[in-house]
């Protein structure tokens, strides 16, 4: 009954599927077939059902909040649904509506934050970000002058793909390796970068290194933008929540073979970077300010964001 769910979970613990925005859609995609497909007894099995399934795709990867709001904006009707039926349409529907909805946003994203590109403009980027890379492919597409610096991003080298996406739109790219930031910001404009999670003081959580971006940006007075759908700012995090930073497998940094006996490994894979090194927090709703995520967040989820912290 589960296997879809387990499918998709296992795609994205292994990184077939990634980036936040991506498994949030693939979570919420999972959630609907799952229900579309339901051939259970009763409305109240389904919503056991429908909660093991949400915890199968949520134990997938811990940080990002995406994930977590797409299962949750499928499911959000299973609870006052009346009959089996409506419930399980509810979250077929749901989940289709959640889809369309962040896909819209990160077209959005690219046409907001391609404005704050200019003709000219060196800009650096990191790691993979749909939003991010929107962003930079829409300025081009505008005829805007641009270069890009695009960091490796070990130890999984998804900057990889945003030089093949980048170099395929015609864009001139230029891979640089992860400790060479600080020297490259010296050619830097404008750091646009993607998010996993926004808290609601406006930290963003992002690809380990996202940090070292801003510091280097902040300390060379470069412009340093987080590019974010709204559903990637974190609720839980206003009553006192921390956000999970996943730690991945050891092989990834380096073949154990090679590795000197007696040597650990620690391998986070993101990382938070506060509030006060970003610029603007370029969402669907507009550029907003890291301060603004309390109120976009109480507006979007109203009296429920309440019923959150009693919950909790
Ligand atoms: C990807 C990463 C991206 C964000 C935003 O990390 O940190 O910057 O997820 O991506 P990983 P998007 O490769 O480990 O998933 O803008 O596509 O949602």
């Amino acid at each position: 009954m589960f296997k879809t769910v387990k499918g998709t979970a296992s795609d994205i613990k292994d990184m077939k599927i990634r980036g936040a925005g991506r498994i949030a859609r693939a979570g919420a995609s999972a959630m609907g077939t799952f229900a579309g497909n339901y051939r259970g007894g009763s409305l109240t099995e389904f919503r056991k059902d429908i909660d093991t399934a949400a915890k199968i795709l949520l134990d997938s990867r811990p940080t990002a909040v995406s994930l977590w709001n797409g299962v949750r904006a499928s499911t959000k009707d299973v609870g006052s649904a009346s009959s089996l039926e409506e419930a399980t349409e509810s979250v077929v529907r749901n989940s289709a509506v959640f889809v369309e909805m962040s896909s819209s946003a990160v077209d959005q994203i690219a046409k907001i934050g391609a404005k704050r590109v200019q003709s000219g403009d060196t800009i650096m980027t990191h790691c993979n970000s749909s939003a991010a890379v929107g962003v930079i492919k829409e300025a081009h597409f505008q005829g805007k002058d641009i270069k890009v610096y695009a960091t490796e991003s070990r130890p999984w080298g998804q900057g990889l793909l945003t030089v093949k996406e980048l170099s395929e739109a015609g864009i001139d790219v230029t891979l640089i390796i992860d400790s060479a930031v600080r020297s490259v910001m010296k050619r830097t404009d404008k750091v646009f970068v993607g998010a996993d999670t926004v808290t609601s003081n406006g930290a963003l959580i992002n690809k380990i290194g996202t940090s070292q971006l801003a510091l280097a940006a902040d300390e060379a007075r470069v412009q340093f933008n987080a590019c974010t759908e709204t559903y990637k700012f974190s609720p839980m995090t206003m009553f006192g929540d921390m956000v999970t930073i996943e730690e991945r497998g050891h092989d990834e940094v380096v073949d154990p073979a090679r590795l000197p006996k007696g040597v650990k490994i620690f391998n986070p894979v993101f990382d938070s970077t506060p509030a006060k090194y970003i610029d603007a927090l370029i969402t669907e709703l507009g550029i907003l300010s890291p301060g603004s995520v309390y109120d976009v967040m109480v507006r979007q989820l109203g009296e429920d964001i309440f019923r959150m912290r009693d919950d909790s």
